[in-house]
């Protein structure tokens, strides 16, 4: 197995997603190179050395550019909040270092393709963690599509709900809460989990014609982490956006962080002529499918449990019928990645697709601002 060396940027939630897939993938995937953990990186020394030690990385580093500049170094994997995406990848595509970068790509599309026209002019191997597409039972989704079997599009609806801000008292800003200050998140809901379904849904849908949002910021004021004085609140709380595809479809999608009861409920559902298909975050091995096409008296929905050896992916498990879970998703999209590596086949999400998902973002932002219909750009 050939060696690929990773440097880490960030040490949070998706440091530890990621680096969990990076030392998992090669029990499990045959390929032709193997993630070494050589280092990662974080500003605070004590922090990022605890993280390195209990991660396994062999060195850290407390600068990104040095991180950078070391030639031992192949991949830069950008896990730190998304005000920081656009100068790391830059930098590390001039560098000749392939990029793997969470989602978001970028703060918005003028941003992104900035970041897409870098990576593409120096011809280095790219991919942004749209994870989902790589949960079994929604890779099944996109296979069952491709087959033809929902037939022509009619609707798309798709949902991430949560709960987790609706406190007055919660703060905005620093580790673990960037995610509510618009100056390093970019935007609120829109960024963090419509990314998502939009993502999702460009893959297994197609392009998106226009859209008509609307969106609130329920708490306008919150105490600043870093500064330690209340400040606006200048992200989106919740998001609602009407979209027409381009093949035709219509749908709905909504994201808020104040459905009290739901912690991370991201569902969406298809329906087509012939079939309609259900899936949810919170039952993830599980895809919910109706065929019309079925003998009438058995007609229904049915519950599939991707768990077979015939599944997307599931083959490289355990045995039938037993699941796995979130932390597998980033595992394949690793697995995918250096496959195309090796194959000089590039796995997607892309930087150039995602930015796609990007000035859906734009759009749906405009919209909500302007309260009219925006076209995306393409
Ligand atoms: C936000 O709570 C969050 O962690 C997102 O940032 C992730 O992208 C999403 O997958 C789960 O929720």
């Amino acid at each position: 197995m050939k060696k690929l060396n990773i440097g880490l940027i960030g040490y949070g939630f998706m440091g530890r997603a990621h680096s969990n897939a990076f030392r998992r993938v090669s029990n499990f995937f045959d390929l032709e190179y193997e993630p070494v953990l050589r280092a990662a990186c974080a500003r605070s020394p004590e922090k990022v050395g605890a993280f390195a030690k209990r991660w396994g990385y062999e060195t850290q580093e407390t600068d990104w550019r040095k991180l950078i500049a070391r030639k031992d170094i192949d991949l830069i994997d950008i896990a730190c909040p998304n005000d920081m995406h656009k100068e790391i990848a830059i930098a590390a595509a001039k560098a000749g270092k392939m990029i793997l970068c969470e989602k978001p790509l970028a703060m918005d599309g003028p941003e992104g393709l900035e970041m897409v026209k870098a990576v593409e002019k120096a011809g280095v191997p790219n991919m942004v963690w749209y994870n989902y597409r790589r949960i079994p039972a929604v890779t099944l989704a996109k296979e069952l599509i491709e087959q033809g079997k929902l037939g022509r599009i009619f609707h798309y609806r798709a949902k991430f709900l949560q709960d987790w801000t609706i406190s007055k008292d919660l703060p905005q800003g620093g580790a673990g809460l960037w995610r509510l200050d618009v100056k390093v998140a970019g935007s609120g809901v829109t960024g963090d989990l419509l990314a998502h379904c939009i993502d999702t849904a460009l893959w297994l849908n197609g392009p998106m014609d226009k859209v008509n949002a609307m969106t609130e910021t329920f708490i306008k004021e919150r105490k600043h982490v870093l500064s330690g004085k209340v400040e606006k609140v200048g992200i989106d709380d919740a998001c609602a956006f009407l979209a027409r595809f381009k093949n035709g479809s219509l749908a709905t999608f909504e994201s808020t962080r104040y459905a009290r009861g739901h912690k991370a409920l991201y569902t969406f559902e298809i329906n087509g002529e012939h079939a309609s298909i259900f899936w949810d975050l919170h039952d993830l091995h599980r895809l919910q499918y109706f065929e019309h096409r079925d003998e009438g008296r058995l007609r229904g929905w049915r519950s599939i449990h991707v768990t077979d050896g015939d599944h997307p992916y599931m083959g490289k498990w355990w045995v039938p019928g037993l699941q796995i879970g979130y932390e597998h998703s980033f595992v394949h999209q690793v697995a995918d990645f250096l496959d195309g590596v090796a194959k000089g086949k590039p796995a997607s999400p892309t930087f150039r697709d995602a930015l796609e998902t990007q000035y859906v973002c734009d759009a749906v932002l405009k919209s909500a601002k302007q309260g009219k219909w925006e076209r995306v750009k393409s």
